[in-house]
């Protein structure tokens, strides 16, 4: 990146700020300097505000960035915004593409290794403009920090305008130091504690290979007994974009793979004797869409169920048998199929789907049966695989594959919430187990720290619950085989501003390490010197938004909105735009755990139902459902018992539609 591109300007230098778009403010009340508070690119002029990212062109029109030649998904244009580590910032762009989303992805080196954040996605087309905006917390000890546009499908992308801005009050920590790493070789070793039951792995980027800084291997090796690459399989980085592109001819059946990006990693399990799980061969992410069309020429035709089939087995084939040659004995799974399963049902449409057909997931696994070295096992891995629904739609698609003898194992990804009961998710493994008569691997698990007071202390405490719960079931005879945490620390995670893993970014140990340490020994997770008592304020919670203000917030994406009109008084809460029903109004009703709330209000929809649920990780116990048809306003009443302990809980408000819904006077009292 162009160093100093942004940078504290000296007062002289504010009118240059001014004149490109960055908004400017006093820094402080110690001096005479100056800090933009947006960074805005200006396709005006070439790297002015902006740079290109990745392989690609990027023509600069009438004040448009137009991407073209764009050779892989992170080829796009990035925003340099490495002075505002330590804040929350939000990230927008008007784009316009023939791909169907685009997204904005925030990376930074963080001590050296290389970490990926999504901050936001959306639909885009050719003729109209869409924006993509979100908000994300750059980590305080981020280097080079910068987000940038890119799309998994490689057309074209045209930007009008792209801008990156601080949320709140602006942490100045240009002039500050990073933090000191903690010795890593000092913390009891997870794998070492978890040797009776099941592997200990971790993901991992290569950067973590090749980083001068060996804490992090050191972390790594003392901690885990099994390493997934984080990207560095996945068909975008094992794909040969070069020699595909330039000679389709010649690799029209049998693309061209190379593994410059996992070499490291590969070499590092091989030389430590850690094994690997290989993740994964078929997905419909993260694998450039050029590789569905005829002669790999996107403005084409997409290539034929044959030829797809041919490509799929190639891949497959060579992809793991070039593994085994080289790194013998390394891998000792491979994901075959990820996340094939839809989130509203039914099978995900994809390139996969659209050009071969809903056997794609029979056929790849047939394949890797067929190719793969003995003895690796074959996995299926998806998210929100502990959902009722979602499972059995993962059953249904697995069923034929199981009967056919191609499948050893299920990956559950668990990317979950301290909402999620434990015993439903092992539950889940058991089903998964006993239906298909495959092991499990829990296979990206992290863990949204709880909005509560407490965050680091509360999912320490579930930690403790979730692992006791993994390990008895575990003794009852669930074949859970290996737990991977999907990341090395919370500031390399995916999700990082939602602190989701077992180490601190100075890889010191969190409260959720010692939660998982307690599910052995019986121990209690340490109350921090912060901690602070949950209220026991049964105050009745009561809003009739008079004051033109409500209390609860947006789920998602709902646009939340004081009108004129109230039920009684003048004026009730607008909730409209969400991109699905549960898009709705939140309210936070911790204070009430151990307690059976009751929940009134009237409510006014043009749907034929609106409802009031709880919000807990997979799944959302109804509390009241109201026929709203009428368009009239119509009472809710409901009653819901929020479980001891709880140490975060929403209630919600939906219409069954996404047609805006308007509500008012609501109650929620304790009744018991
Ligand atoms: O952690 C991975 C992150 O670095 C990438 O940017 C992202 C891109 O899709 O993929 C992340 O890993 C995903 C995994 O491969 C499959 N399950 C969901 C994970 C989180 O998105």
């Amino acid at each position: 990146m162009k160093k100093g591109l942004i940078k504290i300007v000296a007062a002289a230098m504010a009118g240059l700020f001014l004149l490109c778009g960055c908004e400017l403010r006093p820094k402080g009340t110690d001096g005479p300097y100056e800090f933009p508070l947006t960074i805005k690119a200006d396709f005006n002029e070439k790297d002015k505000f902006w740079q290109t990212n990745g392989s690609c062109k990027v023509k600069l029109e009438n004040g448009k960035a137009v991407i073209t030649n764009r050779k892989e998904s992170n080829a796009g244009i990035a925003v340099p915004c490495a002075e505002y580590r330590g804040n929350t910032v939000n990230a927008t762009a008007m784009v316009s593409s023939e791909n169907d989303s685009v997204r904005l992805t925030l990376t930074y080196d963080i001590y050296g290794n290389v970490s990926y954040v999504t901050v936001a996605s959306g639909d885009t087309t050719a003729d109209a403009e869409s924006q993509i905006s979100g908000n994300i917390e750059i980590p305080a000890n981020a280097q080079n920090a910068k987000i940038y546009i890119e799309a998994s499908d490689v057309r074209d992308i045209t930007v009008s305008s792209f801008e990156v801005s601080i949320v709140g009050d602006f942490n100045d920590l240009t002039g500050t130091p990073v933090e000191e790493l903690a010795d890593p070789t000092k913390t009891a070793s997870l794998s070492a504690a978890y040797a009776d039951y099941f592997k200990f792995g971790v993901a991992s980027p290569a950067s973590v290979m090749t980083n001068k800084n060996d804490k992090f291997r050191k972390l790594l090796k003392t901690q885990f007994n099994s390493v997934t690459p984080e990207n560095e399989l996945k068909p975008e980085n094992v794909l040969d974009a070069s020699k595909c592109l330039a000679d389709p001819a010649k690799y029209n059946e049998s693309p061209a793979i190379h593994f410059d990006a996992a070499k490291p990693i590969l070499d590092y399990c091989k030389k430590n004797n850690i094994p690997m799980r290989g993740h994964t061969l078929v997905w419909y992410s993260q694998t450039p869409s050029w590789f569905f069309y005829e002669n790999y020429d996107v403005n084409g035709n997409l290539a034929s169920r044959e030829l797809m089939l041919k490509r799929m087995e190639n891949y497959i084939d060579s992809v793991m048998n070039w593994c085994e040659k080289n790194y013998p004995g390394v891998i000792y799974a491979w994901d075959v199929v990820n996340e094939a399963a839809a989130d509203d049902g039914g099978m995900r449409d994809c390139y996969w789907k659209q050009v071969v057909g809903d056997d794609y997931v029979e056929r790849a696994f047939e394949f890797a049966r067929k190719h793969g070295p003995s003895g690796v096992q074959l996995f299926y891995n998806d998210y929100n695989e502990y959902q009722t629904s979602k499972m059995g739609d993962i059953l249904t698609m697995l069923r034929p594959v199981a009967a056919a003898g191609n499948i050893d194992g299920m990956g559950m990804q668990s990317h979950i919430s301290s909402g999620l009961d434990p015993n439903n998710y092992v539950n889940a493994a058991k089903t998964y187990a006993d239906e298909l008569g495959v092991v499990i691997h829990i296979t990206e698990l992290d863990v949204t720290a709880p909005k509560s007071l407490n965050p680091m202390y509360d999912q320490g405490v579930y930690m403790k619950k979730l692992f006791s719960a993994i390990v008895e079931a575990k003794k009852a005879g669930v074949p859970i085989e290996c737990v991977t945490i999907w990341g090395l620390t919370d500031d390399m995670s995916w999700k990082s501003s939602t602190k989701p893993l077992l180490f601190y970014g100075n890889l010191s140990p969190k409260p959720a390490y010692e939660g998982v340490m307690c599910a052995l020994t019986g121990g209690e997770v340490a109350k921090p010197a912060d901690y602070q008592e949950p209220s026991s304020d049964l105050t009745p919670y009561y809003e009739d938004f008079e004051d033109k203000k409500f209390h609860g917030g947006p789920r998602y994406s709902a646009v939340l909105k004081v009108v004129e009109g109230g039920y009684e008084g003048n004026y009730c809460l607008e909730n409209s735009e969400g991109y699905a029903e549960y898009d709705g109004y939140s309210i936070d009703v911790t204070q009430f755990a151990g307690h059976t709330i009751h929940v009134s209000f009237v409510i006014k929809s043009k749907a034929d139902v609106c409802k009031c649920t709880a919000d807990i990780d997979g799944s959302w116990p109804n509390i009241v459902e109201v026929q709203t048809g009428s368009g009239e306003w119509v009472t809710g009443e409901g009653d819901y018992k929020i479980e001891e302990g709880t140490t975060s809980l929403s209630i919600y408000f939906e219409s069954s539609d996404m047609s805006p819904f308007y509500i008012d006077n609501i109650k929620i009292e304790a009744v018991d």
